[in-house]
């Protein structure tokens, strides 16, 4: 109905710049016609009429009407078609103004206290209507079938969040005080949503822009694809997105939303806050940020509803008859509305209307006064709930609700419209009495100054309207909490084959973990729970046998014969099928990552995501929704493949990764792990899923897999092997070398440990040195658990120190004698354990670019190879144990004959900064 209003009056615009009076004529005729069509066939119709005249201008004269993918600067919904509000406007108003009082209070309080601790007022009280119809009508803590609304808060309005919570009775006044000071005895408020910190409170990390929606879309995907695969049985939830408009600005705002118009999420509602400034002043303020993301998110196939003029402006609009106010609404720029919303009435009435003596005329009925107060769409809840309602009746694709407020709305002087508004954090004794009065709260003047908080009792009319609609959609929000029981081990005997190697057979670890995959996949427990997740580099980790095993995901199943049909490992596509093939998009997939890995908490579902990415692409490309993830406690593997700097050969720089156990280090719940043999992955993936599915701890694993085909060898036997390799080093190989007077214990990881193998027998060979060998599977694990130990030894001088684990185990070694690391990452990673090996600790890594190139070549051009391993073993040697007259020990000359002989160039660059 809307559209074929706006055509009507856009006609009619045309038509007051018409001066042939044939054409007016003419043109009046048509519209009347129109109006007769709309007001006998209705809107439907209407629409359907000019549709076929466009179609019939196009084929008789090749008519092409221009294309726009913006409507007039207006609400989506006509004002009569409005659906009347279901609860008392009052009553949500004065528990809004309660809501209000208190968020702000927060910070104010927060800042008086302590100085500079932060806080934000303005997001929120420029965003309350919007939250205040939702929690009062919309937000469904549970629906009929039992499944439940997910709501994505946009971090920086959690203030407001707090402060319902705090009316609610579900945090205590002493916990307000203590907003963004969690270390305060009896804990504090987190200053954003932060489900590590808040773990039975906040359940979506929003305050890194951008993460918020992406994770959004995919989240809604992924409850389809629970659905579609028989995991999930309740139905009807909604999944919720409140956004900054200066947020849109990031590239994951917008980069998927295509995925949500084509994969027709109409469970996915996105709120935009429309208040047209972001921190440091207008996000458009020489266009209109509401058509810009109109015209994208319809481009995109969205469907978009705008809510710009409350309910004041309805009459002049209905009165616009000839669109005058119309076209002045869209010639504005939002630079320019910002303006109206800090000046007076009189300069709005001049300004805005003042450009056309008939505009002017339009409001000669309001006054200054009422003209500054004419309210706008975002917060008139009218308005904000017939969007609403819509996004929520509406089928067949996600909407996006585009709602126009003001940032600080109700600060006045101290910052309503204003562009420090962002970071108003205090406000004076007048401005609070100024907020207080224009909301009714009733705290008299000489209270005024702290800004104490206020709540009315239990049996306040307010408190207890706001706990009946809150109990009438099924409970408070937000609210986190582990749904899910947990599972059982998965079997021993899925993982045998592993312990056993491939007795002599070359397979890559990405190989191995294939295999296991796909083992895990057919278990009957576990196997429906696997979440395969890649974007599109299946066939590059040689995974494309599981397209057909267990299908990928499409919610339409395969409407096309696959060119490869007739062959075993035809590309399926089926609506049941498992794998999330996400495209190009390293972002999405660790989105759905997300999505499944936290579906224990958020759905009750034990989903065990598998992320299997290219890892360069990894933690230095979407390190910030890792990040994420952790502070969500969300499970899963991420499996970082065609790892390491030397072993990915040919690809070069901006493919080799040296670094990804680097970037993983700060991860505080990560476990990362780079396994060199097919039986540590299996003791990892076996005990992984026992500490996350079965004991429930909040942790996730990231595993390097690589490329290069070697032979994978039985595991020893010997006891704490197992242990050793959770824990990040064990012994491999001890030597067999009696007598031997130069000793030396090697270090390797991943590949490397091959190298280090090679290194080890030149080494007792050629130079009568014996050797063991460690594998090393975890350095950060190492790196922890050492310092944890350091730190209570400070703590406890008193007692018997610990020993960190790393210590113990190398102290172990068979002999004395340097250590030497050797990994395909950087040389940090083993010197961070410097201090706690026993013994001089020499670390060989690849710092530096990567190029492309043969394995061996690389290996040489990084000095990670045999040779380099050995000639750095002899060099530590010689500075521990300096030739002797005797002949004993090993010299310089020695050294400089080792160079020569395993052909090395001394005067080769030095990769690191080549
Ligand atoms: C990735 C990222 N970059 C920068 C910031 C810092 N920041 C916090 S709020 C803000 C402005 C937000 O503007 P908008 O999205 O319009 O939200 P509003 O407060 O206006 O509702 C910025 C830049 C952040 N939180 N995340
Ligand atoms: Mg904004």
């Amino acid at each position: 109905m809307m559209e074929d209003c706006i055509l009507n009056r856009e006609v009619r615009v045309a038509e007051t710049q018409q001066t042939n009076g044939i054409e007016v004529l003419e043109t009046r005729e048509w519209l009347d016609s129109l109006d007769y069509v709309l007001s006998q066939g209705g809107p439907e119709r209407a629409g359907r009429l000019l549709q076929q005249l466009a179609l019939h201008a196009r084929r008789a004269a090749g008519v092409n009407l221009p294309f726009t993918a913006t409507t007039p600067y207006q609400n989506t919904i006509y004002s009569k078609a409005q659906p009347p509000f279901p609860g008392s406007q009052e009553m949500e108003r004065r528990i809004k103004s309660l809501v209000r009082w208190n968020a702000m209070a927060m910070v104010v309080r927060a800042n008086k206290i302590q100085e500079g601790i932060g806080g934000h007022i303005s997001t929120f009280a420029s965003a309350a209507t919007l939250y205040e119809v939702a929690f009062n009508h919309f937000f469904h803590a549970s629906t009929e079938s039992g499944d439940r609304d997910v709501v994505y808060f946009q971090g920086h309005a959690a203030p407001g969040m707090y402060a319902r919570a705090y009316l609610e009775g579900r945090i205590p006044k002493e916990k307000l005080e203590n907003f963004r000071r969690e270390l305060k005895p009896g804990g504090g408020l987190s200053s954003y949503p932060h489900p590590w910190l808040m773990p039975d409170f906040w359940e979506f990390p929003t305050v890194s822009m951008g993460l918020g929606p992406i994770q959004a879309i995919y989240h809604a995907r992924f409850i389809k694809y629970l659905e579609n695969r028989g995991l999930k049985t309740s139905t009807g939830g909604k999944v919720w997105a409140f956004l900054g408009d200066g947020e849109m600005d990031e590239p994951e705002s917008l980069g998927s939303i295509t995925l949500a118009s084509r994969e027709r999420l109409d469970n996915l509602i996105f709120v935009v806050n429309c208040n047209l400034q972001r921190l440091d002043g207008p996000v458009r303020g020489n266009g209109k940020i509401i058509q810009e993301l109109e015209a994208i998110f319809r481009g995109a196939g969205w469907n978009v509803i705008k809510v710009i003029w409350g309910g004041d402006w309805d009459e002049l609009i209905q009165a616009d008859r000839d669109g005058l106010l119309l076209r002045r609404m869209g010639e504005i720029t939002d630079g320019q509305y910002q303006k109206y919303f800090v000046e007076s009435g009189a300069y709005f009435r001049q300004n805005f209307f003042g450009t056309d003596p008939r505009l002017l005329k339009m409001v000669e009925h309001l006054s200054d006064e009422q003209l500054a107060r004419m309210r706008l769409g975002g917060h008139d809840p009218i308005k904000v709930h017939a969007a609403y309602r819509a996004a929520v009746d509406h089928t067949g694709s996600p909407t996006i609700i585009l709602a126009k407020t003001i940032k600080g709305y109700g600060l006045g002087e101290a910052g309503e419209g204003k562009n420090i508004t962002h970071q108003q954090k205090k406000l004076n004794d007048d401005e609070l009495q100024i907020f207080r009065s224009r909301f009714g709260i009733p705290i008299p003047d000489g209270e005024l100054h702290n800004a104490p908080f206020y709540r009315p009792s239990d049996d306040s009319a307010e408190i207890k309207y706001m706990q009946e609609r809150r109990k009438q959609l099924g409970g408070y929000m937000p609210v986190r909490k582990v749904r899910a029981t947990p599972l059982k081990p998965v079997s021993e005997a899925l993982f045998e084959e592993f312990y056993k190697g491939t007795e002599g057979r070359e397979a890559s670890t990405t190989m191995v973990f294939v295999r296991m995959l796909s083992k895990l996949l057919r278990d009957p427990e576990v196997g429906p729970l696997i979440v395969p997740v890649v974007p599109d580099e299946a066939r590059t980790f040689g995974m494309e046998a599981l397209f057909r095993q267990v299908g990928i995901y499409s919610s339409v199943g395969q409407l096309y014969e696959p060119v490869d049909m007739a062959t075993l490992l035809y590309y399926k596509e089926a609506k049941n099928g498992q794998i999330l093939e996400e495209g190009i998009t390293e972002a999405g997939s660790m989105c759905s990552f997300i999505a499944a890995g936290t579906a224990y908490a958020n759905h009750g579902i034990n989903t065990i995501p598998f992320f299997i990415y290219y890892s360069m692409f990894g933690f230095q490309r979407i390190g910030d929704l890792i990040w994420a993830a952790a502070d969500m406690r969300c499970r899963g593997f991420l499996i970082g493949g065609t790892a390491g700097r030397t072993t990915l050969a040919g690809e070069g720089l901006q493919h080799q990764d040296g670094h990804s156990h680097v970037l993983a280090l700060p991860v505080p719940n990560l476990l990362a792990y780079d396994p060199a043999f097919a039986y540590e992955i299996a003791i990892i993936v076996q005990d992984g899923i026992k500490r996350m599915y079965v004991d429930g701890e909040s942790i996730f694993y990231y595993l390097t897999v690589t490329n290069e085909p070697l032979p994978m060898p039985e595991m020893p036997d010997q006891p704490g092997i197992r242990e050793g390799i959770l824990k990040g080093l064990y012994r491999y190989r001890t030597s067999e070398k009696k007598g031997a007077k130069l000793r030396a214990q090697l270090l390797g990881s991943g590949t490397i440990l091959f190298e280090v193998l090679k290194a080890q027998a030149i080494l007792e060979k050629d130079y009568g040195v014996a050797v063991d060998v460690w594998s090393v599977t975890s350095y950060k694990a190492l790196y922890r658990e050492a310092n944890d130990c350091v730190r209570w030894n400070m703590l406890h001088p008193t007692q018997k120190p610990k020993v960190p684990y790393v210590t113990q185990t190398l102290k172990g070694a068979s002999g004395p004698g340097p250590f030497i690391a050797a990994s395909d990452y950087m040389k940090v990673l083993p010197e961070s354990l410097a201090q706690w090996v026993p013994g001089k600790l020499v670390s060989l890594g690849t710092d530096g670019f990567g190029r492309s190139e043969n394995r061996a070549s690389l290996r040489d051009f990084f000095e990670v190879d045999a040779k380099h391993i050995v000639l750095a073993t002899l060099h530590a040697l010689a500075g521990e144990k300096p030739e002797k007259k005797d002949g004993e020990g090993v010299s310089a000359k020695l050294l400089e004959k080792a160079i020569r002989d395993l052909g090395i160039d001394p005067e080769k660059r030095n990769p690191a900064i080549s």
